[in-house]
């Protein structure tokens, strides 16, 4: 019987999904553009769809080495939240939480936005005099936010370890209800989709490898498949940024670090919200499919290796089986890292910079997902207008010789 249906699919699959149309255009690259936008992650297509819809600036290319949301966008764990202390961050997470929640429809793509809810678990009194402070502050600037009690989580989270006598005993929570998750890749597909249908080409598996100026102003790229004009040249590669920056004499308080991730093997839905604890370097959720999604901490050191430490990775399995005794016997199917670049305080770097015509978006760290929309569309018009956006005025490049840096390490998922 199985073998039969199999069969059936097979033959389905061939019959009705050949001469499919291109979601996007595979277009060859045109000698000069008004915008280049260096790297087909979800913040650079999502400046390019912005740029195109809000500014109608559409003779804009994406540049990307690999393939279009392969990067740090296909590998991270999709939680979204905007419960961060300082009202600068809050005000630009808040505002991309805003944009997700209408972005399929925008988008006319489903990217699966899910408002499950997100827990930050407190395990000390120190952890929930912080989570009480940022709640708090949550609250003043519109967010929701509620400090919850043990019993609270426990009533949401039915097979959370809450025992007092358990490592990382859970004292309490903060909860954001309109927080959650969204395929991560849909969000990379959806964007691509839109910015195209408006006019700008994605061209990929082109690697970026130099920054042409002539006189302190940009006046292109060269990449592997040649040089590629530009009147403004928009870097937003994630984990590589360091290496950008270089290509045009410039050096950014970035560290880049590996982040890993991993999945198991699907179960029957038995978590419908996200878990993060801070402490103890590990989150967790479900995925539609009904794998658990786990996530760990940074590693200690720099380094281009997607893959990171063994230690760190066992450490957060750890964690996880304590505060889920039941996960214990889930089998792991897959692990992967990602190259995060951190800012010393935690926070982006969303600037025009000294070489005229020249922006960087980056230092996301390790929790730039969430920030996806905000951040496509508030550097699309620092990029059109040559002048930040008011949103993006406090992650300005300036910071670091004025400052004015703005502490988020402990609203960081992941510490960094
Ligand atoms: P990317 O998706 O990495 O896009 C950058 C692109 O630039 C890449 O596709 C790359 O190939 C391209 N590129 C680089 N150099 C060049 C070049 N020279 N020429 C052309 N193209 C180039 N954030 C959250 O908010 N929530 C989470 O739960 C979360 N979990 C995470 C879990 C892990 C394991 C990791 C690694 C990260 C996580 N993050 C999370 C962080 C999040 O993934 C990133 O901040 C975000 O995806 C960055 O998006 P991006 O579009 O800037 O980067
Ligand atoms: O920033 O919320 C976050 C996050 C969760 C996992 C990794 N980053």
């Amino acid at each position: 019987m199985e073998k039969y249906s199999l069969l059936k699919l097979f033959k389905h699959a061939h019959k009705y999904h050949e001469n499919w149309q291109r979601a996007w255009r595979n277009p060859t690259p045109k000698k000069v553009y008004d915008v280049v936008i260096v790297g087909g992650g979800g913040h650079g297509l999502a400046t390019a769809y912005y740029l195109a819809k809000v500014h109608g600036i559409t003779n804009v290319a994406v540049v990307e080495k690999g393939y279009l949301g392969g990067g740090n966008t296909a590998r991270n764990t999709t939680i979204i939240r905007s419960n961060y202390l300082w009202d600068e961050a809050s005000q630009l997470y808040e505002f991309a939480l805003k944009l997700w929640e209408d972005l399929s429809q925008d988008l006319n793509f489903n990217v699966m936005f899910s408002q499950r809810g997100v827990l930050n678990l407190g395990h000390t009194l120190q952890d929930m005099r912080d989570i009480e402070r940022r709640v708090n502050a949550n609250r003043l600037n519109g967010i929701d936010g509620h400090v919850l009690s043990t019993a609270e989580v426990q009533d949401i989270v039915p097979l959370m370890n809450c025992s007092p006598d358990s490592r990382y005993p859970v004292l309490g929570a903060s909860w954001q209800p309109r927080g959650g998750t969204a395929r991560h890749d849909a969000v990379a597909w959806g964007y691509a989709r839109g910015a195209d249908a408006l006019g700008v080409d994605l061209i990929q598996e082109t690697e970026v490898t130099g920054i042409r100026r002539s006189n302190g102003e940009v006046v292109g790229v060269e990449t592997t498949k040649g040089f590629i004009g530009a009147r403004k040249v928009a870097c937003v590669t994630a984990g590589n940024s360091g290496v950008m920056a270089a290509m045009a004499g410039l050096r950014l308080p970035i560290e880049s670090r590996p982040l890993q991730a991993l999945v198991s093997e699907p179960v029957k839905p038995c978590l419908d919200t996200v878990v993060m604890s801070n402490a103890v370097h590990g989150y967790i959720s479900q995925s539609d499919k009904g794998d658990l999604v786990i996530g760990a901490g940074v590693d200690a050191y720099n380094g281009y290796g997607q893959r990171g430490s063994f230690h760190v990775i066992e450490h957060t399995v750890q964690a996880i089986c304590e505060l889920f005794p039941a996960f214990s016997r889930v089998r792991m199917n897959r692990q992967w890292g990602g190259i995060v670049d951190t800012c010393p305080d935690a926070c982006p770097i969303v600037s025009k910079t000294s070489v005229k015509g020249l922006y960087f978006n980056c230092g996301w760290g390790t929790g730039g997902f969430k920030a996806t929309p905000g951040s496509g569309y508030v550097f699309a018009d620092t990029v059109a207008n040559d002048r930040p956006h008011p949103m993006a005025e406090a992650f300005n490049i300036d910071r670091f010789s004025s400052g004015a840096l703005i502490d988020e390490h402990g609203a960081a998922g992941v510490a960094h």
